[in-house]
């Protein structure tokens, strides 16, 4: 609920007035499609008592994935962060993997939770996605793989990745745990690299509770996945490879299979958010939407701002706070690099200096509340709130350092 103008820097909430939101307005709210066929659904999984291993609704989720990225094989998974793991040891990953820091840390974690090093590479200063340059640069006798990381959906360049990872017979992943649904050069994400990972966790714009999938045209990784997924086991009683507990169960299938359903009208929502906020943004000083290829399918599930302070006078912390108080909460998607955390941290200390753009990125990117549960009036509520500010930005630099100040004091 909207609930005050917003016209002069008085009317911040961090100069004392009413925040303009009194319910938070979130960042990862869940899409939630039809819930009478979800309901329905869930009636007759608890009527047939088959809730797991395999069952009829995970089948189906698997088959119309399958259809809809036009690969031979979509693997359903408990989340996204196992079935990376999974991938990373169906496509014999070992010693050194290739991997961005920007990203969400379960693409490092993945590995090391295997014994592999991650080698951070930098990113794109366009694409926020791995730089091959970087690449080349980072292969050793070691590297056994690369993973690229398609950041809020925009797709590494894959052709190149994919060129430099055969040329040094190396395996390839691609974290594809924000790009459901979206493209590359009109070819659906899904059908790149050896493995591709989608994740379907509640915050994504497509759900199915926690959950995911690997999708891949190589008959063998995807005999592996199978298998190493349900223990080694596959369908059988004897293991045939190491593996996990890595199943998706009938109920975050049949919210999947739900969730199909509305995912056009998600996307629609999305874009016009996504049009929204560039409308209500332009011209704001130091304030860059990130722009997605219109030539492309793309789920605009990431609303993202950079923000530069040289010129918006604001850093990105500023306007989190800014909006905070207005209750807005931001996420800062992906801050700080994972290099910076542990083990990494402690592993490669001096690596921010091998990743330059990586450091500028995080310092500047927010992600903004998007989604079904935001709408026109409330997106040009945020923007405004951003222009008010940055067009005060003395000002408010002023009251949050002495407001910072104060708290530290007590
Ligand atoms: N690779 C990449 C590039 C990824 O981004 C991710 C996950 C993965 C791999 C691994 O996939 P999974 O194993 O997760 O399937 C969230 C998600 O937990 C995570 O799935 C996601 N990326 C990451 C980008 O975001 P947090 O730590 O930000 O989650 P949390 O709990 O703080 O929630 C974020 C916001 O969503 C909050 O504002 C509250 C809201 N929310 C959240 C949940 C769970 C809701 O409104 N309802 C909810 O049910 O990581």
């Amino acid at each position: 609920m909207v609930s005050k103008e917003i016209s002069t820097v008085k009317d911040l909430a961090i100069f004392g007035a009413d925040p303009a939101f009194s319910q938070y307005k979130m960042v990862g709210v869940p899409n939630i499609g039809n819930r009478g066929l979800l309901f329905s659904y869930i009636n007759d999984i608890l009527d047939r008592k088959w809730l797991t291993n395999n069952g009829k609704y995970v089948k189906e989720l698997e088959e119309k994935i399958r259809v809809m990225l036009g690969v031979k094989h979509a693997i359903a998974v408990a989340n996204g962060t196992v079935g990376l793991e999974i991938a990373i040891r169906a496509t014999g990953m070992t010693s050194e993997v290739i991997v961005p820091s920007f990203t969400f840390v379960a693409t490092a974690h993945a590995l090391s939770w295997q014994g592999i090093i991650p080698k951070f590479s930098d990113i794109n200063r366009n694409t926020y996605t791995l730089d091959e340059e970087g690449i080349e640069k980072n292969i050793t006798e070691k590297t056994r793989g690369i993973i690229g990381v398609h950041v809020y959906g925009q797709p590494c360049n894959i052709d190149q990745i994919s060129q430099i990872a055969r040329e040094h017979n190396l395996s390839l992943i691609f974290d594809a745990a924000h790009a459901f649904g979206n493209s590359y050069k009109g070819r659906p994400i899904g059908n790149f690299g050896d493995a591709e990972i989608f994740s379907f966790h509640g915050t994504k714009f497509f759900n199915t509770f926690e959950g995911g999938a690997i999708v891949t045209n190589d008959d063998d990784i995807a005999e592996k996945c199978e298998y190493m997924r349900n223990f080694g086991l596959g369908n059988g009683e004897v293991s045939k490879y190491p593996g996990t507990n890595g199943k998706m169960n009938e109920v975050s299938a049949a919210m999947g299979l739900v969730n199909l359903e509305s995912i056009d009208e998600f996307v629609k929502i999305n874009k016009r958010n996504h049009m929204t906020y560039r409308r209500e943004l332009e011209g704001i000083q130091g304030i860059n939407l990130l722009e997605y290829d219109e030539r492309e399918k793309c789920n605009y599930q990431y609303a993202v701002i950079m923000i530069d302070e040289n010129s918006a006078g604001l850093n990105r912390d500023d306007i989190m706070r800014v909006l905070k108080a207005e209750g807005v909460q931001t996420r800062r998607y992906f801050f700080p690099g994972v290099h910076k955390m542990e083990p990494y941290k402690t592993m490669f200390p001096d690596m921010d200096k091998f990743l330059p753009i990586t450091e500028m990125v995080t310092a500047r990117v927010l992600a903004l509340p998007t989604g079904t549960s935001v709408n026109d009036e409330e997106i040009e509520k945020i923007s405004q709130i951003i222009r008010i500010s940055v067009a005060h930005h003395k000002d408010v630099k002023a009251k949050l350092i002495r407001d910072y100040t104060n708290d530290s004091s007590t």
